[in-house]
């Protein structure tokens, strides 16, 4: 067999890559098509509670969703940012690459956007996301741990009061920010190249859990959460996306083999940038080379799970790095 067409995901998500592979090898359609699929699937299946509608509640209980797709091949991309109240993340992304000469929408906005281009506002939460956040809520949101300050004692999140002492203490550092565990980041990092060549990238994500509201992780930038370049490659990543996008490890994956790496060491390259700031940090990354070759790599996990299919492969396949 050969070794394109293939897709690429991030997380067992093996439902979104047979749907990928189906669209890429099947229906023969594009790389850009593909990623969308794949990340479309994990959104209707809210995959492990961390893509799509009714997970991740922020503070104040919303879901909002965060998707990119970049196409390779005209390096354009399409992102949302905090999307609200509509649950195809991915697909608004493929509308502003397709039918805006702009890249990133964001909240209101990009619903407003959405909903002129015909998608449906509905709501995002569920009773399953409700009750996370109500518990939240009740045991452990004093203070909220993505916060450097002092919670108003009276309130259980915010109005925060800038504190200096904490922000001393805590501030950045690394070993207080070992905030994720593998089941509380899970986002789909989709890769993919097709059977005429063409690279693209994608992600979407409902985020971080008790987010302070507008906050935006690493998924939908472009050279974070994926990137692609059609002479070279794509990268796609997954973890604390706070700390990711300081990075841009996609990019950085990619550019390694633009300078001759191997994917798994382009992989290792941009895990090991975040980890030399940040010896806690929780995340992976997966990368595929124009050639077909693909590889991963990750840390604060024993391991860390992706899934890919292609015409050797045979079969949607899970495969395993040791981090
Ligand atoms: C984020 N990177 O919003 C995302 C979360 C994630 O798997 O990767 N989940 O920070």
């Amino acid at each position: 067999g050969s070794m394109i067409p293939v897709v690429i995901n991030t997380w067992p998500f093996t439902n979104a890559t047979q749907n990928a592979w189906n669209t890429i090898y099947f229906k023969k359609k594009s790389a850009l098509d593909a990623v969308e699929k794949g990340c479309t699937t994990c959104e209707y299946e809210q995959c492990d509670g961390t893509v799509g509608y009714g997970g991740s509640p922020d503070e104040n209980g919303e879901t909002t969703l965060d998707a990119m797709i970049m196409d390779g091949m005209t390096m354009n991309v399409g992102a949302v940012a905090a999307l609200r109240r509509v649950k195809s993340a991915i697909s608004v992304a493929r509308h502003v690459l397709e039918h805006t000469e702009h890249s990133m929408l964001v909240g209101d906005q990009a619903t407003a956007f959405a909903i002129s281009m015909g998608f449906k506002e509905e709501t995002l939460e569920t009773n399953a996301s409700q009750e996370i956040w109500e518990q939240w809520k009740e045991s452990s949101c004093q203070p909220n741990f993505w916060v450097n300050v002092k919670p108003d004692p009276t309130k259980f999140c915010g109005p925060y009061k800038p504190d200096t002492n904490i922000a001393r203490k805590q501030g950045n550092n690394p070993k207080q920010r070992s905030v994720f565990s593998d089941k509380n980041h899970d986002t789909i990092g989709m890769v993919a190249i097709d059977a005429a060549g063409r690279i693209a990238a994608g992600t979407s994500t409902n985020g971080a859990k008790f987010k302070i509201a507008g906050r935006v992780g690493d998924s939908p930038i472009p050279g974070a959460g994926a990137y692609a370049d059609g002479t070279v490659g794509a990268a796609a990543a997954t973890g604390d996306g706070d700390v990711m996008m300081r990075f841009l490890p996609s990019y950085l994956a990619v550019e390694e083999m633009r300078r001759g790496s191997s994917p798994s060491y382009a992989g290792e390259v941009a895990i090991k940038r975040i980890v030399s700031y940040y010896p806690e940090f929780v995340g992976a990354i997966v990368v595929l080379k124009s050639d077909g070759n693909y590889g991963a790599a990750c840390h604060g996990l024993p391991s860390f799970q992706f899934s890919v299919c292609n015409s050797q492969l045979g079969q949607v396949t899970v495969q395993t790095v040791e981090c």
